[in-house]
């Protein structure tokens, strides 16, 4: 949890390639994709709901595997993987600023926002929309158990909005003051759901309910390419002390804990996503899957599970 945060969980995973990459003393071709193999199985490992994070190592991955053909020497295929892992960290970096601008034309003067965690994309669009001059004001949830509403409530405060700190179990509460819903994601389904923070259905739900628009700022590099073939996203788990201490939990007597630390969405509770080459309604997923991933028919998709990470 030093990493938190789906673009930045693959930034900092392509930047540890880069470092698998750099430090290699591998003495052909072979034996250096062999090493960044390793390297990115590790990796894949480390987190399993963001997909962002195998995008991101799919990205490098892809781009050495291309290179490999060609080239003649390790230092040649060095240069690559090196290349390839600062264009994606830059591709990141831009990609938000894009959301920003772009999302920041559905903010209009007088809004209540409100939004759920801490979302680097989500935040870009109400820091650019308040540069632009809109006023507005913001509910962040809190986001129990770890608090991520805090840091967007700080990040919120420092930008000069008008923020307000509600707890979680407050969002129905509020919801009538609200005009839109702005969140981030972890990732996307290629039917349009969305998977992100735990509560995140809830606070869609809770907007659903009363007529509320939900907006979802989401990097295409989000969208889960495996969702195309039927594979659905793992929700990752975290630990129940994260909850409880295990003295307290000892104290309750015989009471299981679960912590699942997102959830999912239904397309039908979202109105919009807004992603660095545009806005699409949910239903759109499959477009933007299509022209990152570049697949098309039935027959690439077979074709695309040969490029499957985790048979690198
Ligand atoms: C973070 C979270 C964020 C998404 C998007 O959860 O759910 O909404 O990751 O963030 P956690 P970003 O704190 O448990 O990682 O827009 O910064 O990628």
């Amino acid at each position: 949890m030093r990493v938190r945060g789906a673009g930045s969980i693959a930034s900092s995973a392509v930047k540890a390639l880069q470092i698998v990459a750099r430090d290699s003393a591998a003495q052909d071709t072979e034996e250096f994709v062999t090493q960044l193999s390793d390297a990115a199985r590790i990796l894949l490992r480390t987190r399993p709901t963001a997909v962002s994070l195998p995008n991101g190592i799919r990205y490098v991955m892809h781009r050495v595997n291309q290179a490999r053909v060609k080239a003649t020497s390790a230092a040649e295929i060095k240069l690559v993987a090196i290349k390839a892992a600062d264009d994606f960290v830059e591709l990141t970096r831009t990609a938000v600023e894009h959301i920003g601008k772009i999302g920041a034309r559905r903010i209009r003067d007088g809004d209540v926002v409100l939004t759920h965690c801490n979302s680097k994309a989500a935040l870009s669009v109400m820091t650019t929309a308040w540069k632009e001059g809109k006023k507005f004001e913001v509910y962040a949830t809190e986001t129990r158990p770890r608090f991520q509403g805090r840091l967007t409530a700080h990040a919120l405060a420092r930008a000069g909005i008008p923020v307000t700190l509600i707890l979680d179990d407050a969002v129905r509460y509020f919801m009538q003051d609200v005009d839109t819903v702005l969140i981030g994601a972890d990732a996307i389904t290629a039917n349009g759901a969305l998977v992100n923070k735990v509560g995140t259905s809830m606070v869609a739900l809770a907007a659903h309910e009363v007529h509320v628009k939900v907006f979802v700022a989401a990097e295409s590099y989000k969208f889960s390419p495996e969702t195309m073939i039927g594979e659905l996203v793992e929700i990752e788990e975290r630990d129940p002390s994260e909850i409880i201490s295990g003295k307290e939990l000892g104290q309750l007597g015989r009471v299981h804990v679960r912590n699942p630390s997102f959830d999912l969405t239904p397309p039908e509770f979202i109105d919009l996503i807004i992603t660095e080459r545009g806005i699409i309604p949910p239903l759109g997923a499959m477009l933007i899957l299509q022209e990152v991933f570049g697949i098309l028919t039935p027959e690439e998709l077979r074709e695309y599970q040969t490029y499957r990470i985790d048979e690198i």
